[in-house]
């Protein structure tokens, strides 16, 4: 399998060398003017990374390398013609920018299979915790306690040179990547299926293990795993997840440390726990209306009561996107394809319906278009995986494709630490010409 590296290794030194180039020759260049707005406003439209894997458009949704999700559904390999691409397909693409071939996307599974051994400490490391903390709490443990087994960071102690920091750096993410869904699905047989574990099956694809390990053998929900894999994996570098890895990742901690930090920033609210929260909103209204099949006008009332509670609408919003989120569409599509009737996804979509102008009314949300959490929870309850408190991790396991690519990349250019200016309320105010007051 030491072609895909050699593969990436040919690529990615053709970039650094014009990496070198822009901080040697043209590190002087503007690139635009900051406002105190973007600052206040969590740093928004600031070009402030370097992130190769993906690109976020406003008006038009994220690209991987360039390919939007309709096009990667349609070229990337899948096991079957009527099934879903396989998210190591995703990986290949990101990490190298071309289209992999069938046999390449195949070797990436059996690798990681061949690497998916999770230390026996870090079962222990779950068990010790209660059965009922939080799914992202044992997951973020989980993926802390295999920081032991860092070839990075055993490397950089005896001293490697850090023009090879990417090379370890390579094979600690393609052990971590390789032992997630296995560690995902421990902690989902732990909490939900009395400890009663299932055994991987190295056979399978990395998805497709999965859905086996956590006890789901039909093609539907393998099939919904991969499509769910590859929409989750990334979304360019100053997502809380990403930027969090990122940043960890600079002061050259190792991949462990790193994703760990972009997990427990995944577990927030506004982030990818608004996967479960969507579930609880809908759960609350469900039950204060009394109907499964509530009318639009009900539930326009009960987007408005959330409203006036101060509360945010989840699924709801973005703070890139403009526009109906390409992720919540496509499965919108996966539904109208694969599925008939199911009620909560009726509500799912007569939510489309009225949320928007109710948002947009408001005058201060900037985006009132579903992301893809407002989807993904219904998808998943639909085919079985009714523990909405253990989306998020799912949502993990996917990110990590994306985030930890680009903690090889950010070793390849060597990236240093980073480390922004901040400043004091007087200062902004000093800057706008007006007084603070003490
Ligand atoms: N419901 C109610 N109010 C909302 C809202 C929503 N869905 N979306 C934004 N707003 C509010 C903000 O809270 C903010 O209010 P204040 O001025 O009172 O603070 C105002 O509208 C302006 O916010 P914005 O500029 O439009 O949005 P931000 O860039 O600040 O935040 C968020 C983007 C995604 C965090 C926001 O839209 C939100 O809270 N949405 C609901 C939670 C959610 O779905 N999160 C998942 C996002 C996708 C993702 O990362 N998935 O993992």
């Amino acid at each position: 399998m030491e072609y895909i590296k050699n593969r990436f290794y040919e690529k990615a030194m053709k970039n650094m060398a014009d990496f070198h180039k822009l901080r040697r020759d043209y590190g002087d260049v503007v690139l635009g003017q900051v406002t105190i707005d973007q600052v206040l406003s969590g740093m928004k439209g600031i070009p402030a990374l370097l992130t190769e894997t993906s690109k976020l458009d406003a008006n038009e949704g994220i690209r991987f390398r360039g390919y939007s999700l309709p096009e990667l559904q349609q070229k990337l390999p899948k096991l079957e013609e009527e099934g879903e691409p396989l998210p190591e397909g995703l990986f290949y693409l990101m990490m190298i920018g071309e289209i992999p071939e069938k046999e390449d996307v195949l070797n990436i599974s059996k690798d990681w299979a061949t690497r998916a051994h999770v230390p026996q400490h870090t079962f222990d490391v779950i068990n010790a915790l209660p059965k009922n903390s939080r799914p992202m709490t044992q997951f973020s443990a989980a993926i802390i306690s295999m920081a032991y087994d860092s070839v990075f960071m055993k490397a950089y102690r005896a001293g490697v040179n850090k023009k090879f920091y990417w090379d370890f750096m390579y094979e600690d993410i393609m052990n971590l990547i390789a032992r997630l869904p296995r560690i995902a699905a421990y902690i989902y047989r732990r909490i939900y299926h009395n400890g009663n574990h299932i055994e991987p099956n190295p056979t399978l694809d990395w998805a497709g293990n999965l859905a086996h390990m956590m006890g789901f053998d039909s093609v539907e929900v393998k099939r919904l795993l991969r499509l769910y894999m590859v929409i989750h994996a990334d979304h360019e570098g100053g997502n809380v997840s990403a930027h969090a890895t990122h940043l960890v990742g600079s002061a050259l901690s190792n991949a462990y440390y790193s994703f760990a930090a972009g997990m427990v920033g995944l577990a927030g609210p506004l982030h990818g726990f608004a996967n479960q929260e969507v579930m609880d909103w809908m759960a609350e209204m469900i039950q204060q209306l009394g109907t499964d099949e509530p009318t639009d006008s009900q539930i326009a009332a009960y987007i408005e009561q959330t409203l006036i509670q101060g509360r945010v609408v989840p699924g709801y919003g973005h703070a890139v996107l403009r526009i109906t989120d390409p992720r919540f569409t496509v499965q919108q599509q996966f539904a109208e394809k694969y599925i008939v009737n199911d009620k909560l996804i009726n509500v799912v979509n007569a939510i489309y319906r009225v949320a928007p102008p109710i948002l947009e009314a408001t005058g201060k949300i900037k985006n009132p278009w579903p992301n893809v959490d407002a989807f993904s929870g219904s998808l998943l309850n639909h085919y079985g995986i009714t523990e909405s408190n253990f989306y998020t991790v799912l949502f993990g396991v996917s990110r990590s494709l994306g985030v930890l690519s680009s903690l090889v990349f950010d070793r390849v250019y060597g990236l240093p630490l980073e480390r922004p200016s901040s400043q004091t309320l007087s200062w902004f105010m000093n800057k706008a010409g007006i007084k603070h007051e003490e």
